[in-house]
């Protein structure tokens, strides 16, 4: 069925709590949702590209832009996913205004097949382990207050954001204050250099599951020097932008766990090729997250249920992001969050929801 038209729509979802990272501090997410009308069913996506660009290059108005002027004109009409990934490929980078389009155009075509994410891609599990990602706070009793409500909730793992300055002190408070079992792990979104080895090397000590991108996207040969200094393995985010970058990573051994994010590498087919590779080569895995909605939380559940996500994942409840989602709420049961079993990614945005938090909307006709 063809394609009769395109929306973009901008969203403006405020944040429960504020999060801050070694790049900056978020309060509200400004989201860019694309969906994409069929004659006989609609499919939703949500674009992860941040209001600037301080994690990737991309940020939201740019992605806005180069999804009206360059991607939605080169789209056929009866394109599928596989049809819409080569209609975008001559425009260079830009992946998560890809991710976007190509997952809205899955969306359509599963839910007009009666067939849901999940089983497109495999997925083998029908829940999966949830974690959280716990920004960097004003002090260490706040941190361990903060942790210690997640763990009550029944998270199973934690990760700490970490930068110059907020490393050694916290990680060792929460290891100490929870106990030898919680795993955790830390994320320092680029915030140190190779010169830093030697006092990355005492996080060691913690019993850390991974680092998280040490070092800055295109250290991808200084990553592989730091892991021979680090007994915590590395696991790298930013640097991943595509499964030629993680096929790079693993042959240079710059990394050996990969945070995939489908957004920032391109979208759910580009994800499955990266699953299939590091499956191969023994890399481990875990489906990352960008404070996402309800749309983008129901496409990555379905993700993280492939057998080669063996880690837990930063998919939390959606009332750790957000008081009210724009999907039904994903709630967390047993530290588990259900994998959507619907047509497409199995969820639709709550109408009343969107519309209040919905700040402008684009019509591309086709
Ligand atoms: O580096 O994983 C990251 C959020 C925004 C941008 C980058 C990152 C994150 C997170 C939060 O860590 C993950 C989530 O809970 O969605
Ligand atoms: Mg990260």
């Amino acid at each position: 069925m063809k394609i009769t038209g395109i929306e973009l729509r901008r969203i403006a979802m405020p944040l429960v709590t504020p999060f801050r990272t070694s790049f900056g501090t978020e309060t509200e997410r400004d989201v860019l949702l694309v969906r994409v009308v069929t004659p006989d069913a609609e499919g939703w996506a949500e674009c992860v590209a941040m209001s600037e660009p301080l994690y990737s290059p991309e940020h939201v108005d740019g992605a806005a832009e180069v999804l009206r002027r360059f991607l939605i004109p080169a789209l056929p009409a009866d394109a599928d996913a596989y049809g819409a990934g080569r209609a975008m490929e001559p425009f260079k980078g830009h992946r998560m205004a890809k991710a976007a389009l190509e997952t809205a155009v899955l969306d359509a075509r599963l839910r007009a097949g009666g067939q849901s994410l999940a089983s497109f891609l495999g997925a083998s599990a029908d829940r999966v382990p949830s974690g959280v990602s716990v920004g960097i706070m004003g002090s260490v009793p706040e941190l361990l207050d903060t942790v210690g409500g997640y763990l009550a909730e029944g998270y199973v793992r934690i990760k700490l954001k970490i930068e110059p300055g907020w490393d050694l002190e916290p990680v060792g408070a929460v290891r100490e204050r929870f106990g030898a079992d919680l795993l955790l792990q830390v994320d320092a979104n680029a915030a140190y250099t190779l010169t830093d080895a030697s006092h990355l090397a005492r996080l060691d000590e913690f019993g850390l599951l991974l680092i998280e991108q040490p070092l800055a996207n295109d250290d991808m040969v200084q990553h592989a020097e730091l892991a021979k200094r680090l007994r915590t393995p590395i696991c790298l985010d930013e640097s991943i932008d595509s499964a030629a970058h993680a096929a790079a990573a693993i042959t240079l051994g710059a990394c050996s766990i990969i945070n995939v994010k489908p957004g920032r590498i391109g979208g759910y087919l580009e994800a499955r090729r990266i699953h299939d590779l590091a499956r191969a080569h023994g890399v481990a895995l875990w489906c990352g997250g960008m404070l996402e909605t309800g749309i983008g939380r129901a496409a990555n559940l379905a993700l993280a249920a492939m057998p080669g996500f063996t880690l837990p994942g930063d998919i939390s409840a959606s009332r750790r992001y957000y008081a009210t989602d724009i999907t039904p709420p994903f709630e967390l049961q047993d530290g588990y969050i259900g994998v959507p079993t619907g047509p497409g990614i199995g969820v639709d945005p709550v109408q009343d929801v969107l519309k209040e938090v919905t700040t402008a909307t684009e019509w591309i006709p086709f």
